[in-house]
This record gives structure tokens, C-alpha cells and sequence, in this order.
């Protein structure tokens, strides 16, 4: 690529201790299986892999909630990425974090917010999921942390042995879309903090579109900066089976690639997180394959460039 090429950081985070079932420690290296590396090459990109961030030995941590799995390795974890995503923020254009299970977005996007506090500009989230993830330690009644990130990062009560926030994202600025599996303690706090949420239905009803230009248009207006944080249990389980926690009705393969191609298009993202692909449950690669194509589209790969490259 030219010196004046985009610059992309890669960095594994081989987190699973925040999900119910083991697997998601090998996401990273399912990405790299992919090729993910050399796609965005491929599209003009500088890419700089910096490897895998490693977990230190932790001492158990204690908490009055008896159904918390692993709470002491997630306070590490998102110790070590919020630290990773600040460098990455600051040291290119749009770092890519390979997850990885979605605890780690506790991490990633309280880094990539401090960046964002730094640059004086608002930082937008768009939560591709089945699932919001807002469940503060109190309330999740599974224990498994990944249902978590959201609370911790917007700055909910109750994470005291956590990293302290720099810069709590605004529940306002998020908008999460693919949502169709909703908690009562989730229901109620996305009443209470005001998010914005394109439930399943509503993109039956509506399509992608016309909501996702909105938000668009928000992130634009207020000069902010936007981090995507794509679960692939936002994809239909029939084209996406690698995820532990599938859940019928999800995004279509053309809605997902839209979504991505529309941001593109609107040049607004700035970081990226690729989480709970969990290689042990895949089809031969499928859903490792889906997930890089779909961040090819992200990065710039049109209709056009595929047609242009398998018939030539
Ligand atoms: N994810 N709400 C459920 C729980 O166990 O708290 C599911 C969480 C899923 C988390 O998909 O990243
Ligand atoms: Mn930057
Ligand atoms: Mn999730
Ligand atoms: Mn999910």
C-alpha cells in the first residue's frame, strides 16, 4: 500500500472467560485462518498485526453476587485492552479488536473513549447483537460476563473493583440493532438510560436503512467518533452457527453486508470489535469467512471489486 494508505492495527483478544462455553479463546486465530489480514491489505489498507494480548496469573476476586463466573479475569482483561485500544486509537485510523468473547468490549471501548475525551469529540456505538449486554454484576442472574460490557462502560453503579472510567460513553450515543433477546433487568435500565434500540421486529418493519442513515447522520452532526461492535450472534444461526449463544431470527446475510457497506460509504468508523466467534462450534470456516468478508465490506470492498475479481 501507498505511505498515505489507511492504517489498521489488529489485536487478539483470546478472551472466553466472560461466555458459558469454552471456544472463543481461538476466534483470533480463526481471523487469521480467514486471512483477514491480507483483505484489507488487498483494499488499500496499511495493516499492522500487533498479535495477542495475554492474561497475566490473576488472584480470584469475591463478590456478593454467588452466580459471577470469572469476575477477576474480567477486570484484567479489561484492564490490559482498555490500555491496548488507547494506544491503538491514537497510534492509526481504525484498530480492529479480534475477539474473543464480548466481555472484552468492557475493555475496548472504555480505551477507545478515552481517546475520543482526548480528541474532544463524542464517542457513537453501534451494538450489532442479539443480545444489549446490559446487565451490571448485580442483575445477571447467569453470571456469565459477557452479558455485561454495556453497563460498565456507560459507568452503571456497582463495578468498584473495575478499572475507573476515563470517559463513560453516553447511553444516548448508542444505538444497537439485531436485538431480540432482552433480560427484565436489561428491559428496564434500556428505558431508564435512554438507548437506542432497533429491536428485530423494527428492522422486519422498517429494513436497516433508514435507521442506520439516521444514526448516521447524528454521528456526522456531532463530529464524533464511531466504534462498531459486531457479535456474531447478530447474523441468523443458518449463516452463522460459530456462536454460543444463537438466537433464531437474526440479520440476514444482504442486511448484514448493507449495514457494513453503508458505513463504508459514511467513512465515520473508527475502531472495530470482531467478537464471539467461537471456531469450535463452526461449519468448516464458515462463519470466520463470513465475519472477515463482512468487515472486507466495512473496509471497502464493493459488489463491483468482488464481480471484477472472480471473473477476471
Ligand atoms: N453476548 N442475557 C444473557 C445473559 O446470560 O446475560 C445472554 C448474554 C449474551 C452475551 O451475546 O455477548
Ligand atoms: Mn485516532
Ligand atoms: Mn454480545
Ligand atoms: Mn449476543
Amino acid at each position: 500500500p501507498r505511505d498515505t494508505a489507511p492504517r489498521c492495527q489488529i489485536i487478539g483478544a483470546p478472551v472466553q472467560t466472560g461466555a458459558a462455553q469454552p471456544g472463543c479463546l481461538m476466534g483470533p486465530a480463526a481471523f487469521r485462518t480467514a486471512g483477514l489480514p491480507d483483505v484489507l491489505t488487498e483494499l488499500g489498507w496499511h495493516v499492522e498485526d500487533l498479535g495477542d494480548v495475554t492474561l497475566p496469573q490473576i488472584k480470584p476476586v469475591a463478590h456478593a453476587n454467588p452466580a459471577l463466573k470469572n469476575l477477576a479475569e474480567m477486570i484484567e482483561w479489561t484492564r490490559l485492552l482498555a490500555a491496548a485500544a488507547y494506544d491503538a486509537a491514537r497510534t492509526c485510523d481504525r484498530p480492529i479488536f479480534i475477539g474473543g468473547d464480548h466481555s472484552m468490549a468492557a475493555g475496548t471501548v472504555s480505551g477507545v473513549a478515552k481517546h475520543a475525551a482526548e480528541q474532544g469529540r463524542p464517542l457513537f456505538i453501534l451494538w450489532l447483537d442479539a443480545h444489549p449486554d446490559l446487565h451490571t454484576l448485580d442483575s445477571t442472574t447467569s453470571g456469565n460476563l459477557h452479558g455485561t460490557p454495556v453497563a460498565y462502560y456507560t459507568g452503571q453503579p456497582g463495578f468498584d473493583q473495575f478499572p475507573p472510567l476515563s470517559a463513560p460513553v453516553d447511553p444516548r450515543n448508542i444505538c444497537m440493532m439485531g436485538i431480540r433477546s432482552v433480560d427484565p433487568a436489561e428491559r428496564q435500565r434500556i428505558n431508564d438510560l435512554g438507548l437506542t434500540v432497533h429491536d428485530m421486529r423494527a428492522i422486519d418493519e422498517h429494513g436497516i436503512v433508514r435507521p442506520l442513515s439516521a444514526f448516521l447522520d447524528r454521528v456526522q452532526a456531532a463530529n464524533g467518533m464511531l466504534h462498531v461492535s459486531l457479535d456474531v450472534d447478530f447474523l441468523d444461526p443458518s449463516i452463522a452457527p460459530a456462536v454460543g449463544t444463537t438466537v433464531p431470527g437474526g440479520a440476514t446475510f444482504r442486511e448484514a453486508h448493507l449495514i457494513m457497506e453503508m458505513l463504508h460509504d459514511s467513512d465515520l468508523v473508527t475502531s472495530l470489535d470482531l467478537v464471539e466467534l467461537n471456531p469450535f462450534l463452526d461449519e468448516r470456516g464458515r462463519t470466520a469467512k463470513l465475519m472477515t468478508d463482512l468487515t472486507a465490506s466495512l473496509f471497502g470492498r464493493s459488489v463491483l471489486d468482488r464481480m471484477t475479481r472472480s471473473y477476471a
